[in-house]
């Protein structure tokens, strides 16, 4: 059997900010760049594990930079064995809490130990976490923000087109419902009554104007409605679960297993869609699907598709994978889609490496 004992060298971060080839306008917020933080982890073995943080504001990754330094300095010389390194690395940063940029460096730091064990083992991700590169479902989500009704309809037609998908999300939020309905209708008879239609409010409702429009979406086969009101206010959320027919979907602002718990506890949604960099990273994914097992709800991805594809392929109750292209300017050897299927690619780790002229040309300063 391959030795694959790992020691922790070093780590070094670099930031980035990757332009959209179609730029995101949700309810809360208009995303144009990607702020990306890349992460090497470097081992005594020679062996080195990557992976990417996504910043959400421009100077998020500074903050993330500034505490995985922090993690080096806990684990700098530790065997790379990453439930116990996620155990030290959080316990390390507790009095900074263990939600939001804490979690989100901590669940960085476990991708990348994942990635570099299973890059000396010499199998992709999927198959050291016991699974096996089976085709995943995906939804394309590069775009269909809040544009006029005669542009979503074209956007979603071309999106359906660039891997063959058969699903798309749809950003709702307009300034009032008859806007929301109207767009969704031009998208609707555009892509034809077999296409997957999920939507996402991002947070923008009240509780009651999320009935409203819940409601009146029920009668349009949308696949999920998806964050209606701020991600923190579970009962709100469980009211709206009731009182809407169409199913509810939040998730992607749990910060680790036990937001997710509570979530399930509440009965706050129908379906949920963990974030890697909030969940947890691996070690925190896999905790969340097996919740989602017990519970018996589909588990969605969010964002970071190159990490999920290898994590839903191991998730009992897998539903959709969140298509994103944000990275693909920056990685040597981009995912690929075909037929609406991300295909786990056929190499040691998750197959995260750089395309260093292009993070050279991205590059900005920490
Ligand atoms: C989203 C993703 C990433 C940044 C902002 C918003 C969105 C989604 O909620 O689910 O795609
Ligand atoms: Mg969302």
């Amino acid at each position: 059997m391959t030795d694959i004992r790992l020691a922790i060298r070093d780590i070094t971060v670099r930031s980035v900010l990757v332009p959209l080839a179609r730029p995101l306008a949700t309810r809360v917020v208009t995303i144009e760049q990607a702020p990306l933080l890349l992460l090497d982890l470097y081992t005594e073995e020679g062996v080195t594990g990557r992976t990417y943080l996504f910043g959400y504001t421009a100077r998020g990754s500074v903050h993330m930079a500034a505490l995985l330094h922090d993690i080096l300095a806990m684990t700098r010389g530790d065997r790379v064995a990453p439930v116990d390194l996620f155990a030290k690395a959080t316990k390390g940063l507790t009095l900074m809490g263990h939600q939001g940029l804490a979690a989100m460096a901590v669940s960085g730091f476990d991708v990348a130990c994942w990635d570099a064990l299973a890059r000396a083992a010499g199998v992709p991700l999927v198959t050291l976490l016991g699974g096996r590169q089976r085709p995943i479902l995906a939804y394309n989500s590069n775009g269909l923000g809040l544009i006029a009704p005669e542009a979503a309809a074209d956007q979603a037609q071309a999106l359906l087109a660039e891997g063959g998908f058969e699903a798309v999300k749809i950003r709702l939020g307009r300034a009032t419902l008859a806007e929301d309905l109207a767009a969704l209708r031009a998208v609707r008879k555009a892509v034809g009554d077999n296409v997957l239609l999920p939507c996402d409010f991002n947070q923008g409702l009240s509780v009651a104007e999320a009935v409203r429009r819940g409601r009146a979406l029920d009668g349009e086969g949308v696949h999920w409605i998806e964050e209606p009101i701020v991600y923190d206010d579970l009962e709100g959320c469980a009211k709206i679960a009731r009182e809407v027919a169409t199913p509810i979907q939040i998730g992607e602002n749990f910060y680790g297993p036990r937001a997710m718990a509570e979530a399930i506890a509440a009965r706050a949604a129908d379906y949920m869609m963990p974030d890697l960099e909030r969940i947890g990273g691996v070690t925190g994914w896999l905790r969340a699907a097996a919740l989602a097992e017990a519970a018996n709800i589909e588990l969605s991805s969010h964002i970071f598709p190159e990490v999920s594809c290898h994590l839903l392929a191991v998730t009992p109750t897998r539903h959709l994978l969140e298509y994103v292209d944000w990275a693909a300017p920056i990685l040597a050897d981009p995912l690929r889609v075909e037929n609406g299927q991300v295909e786990i690619p056929d190499v040691p780790g998750t197959g995260i490496a750089w395309n260093e002229d292009a993070v050279a040309k991205f590059a900005v300063e920490l």
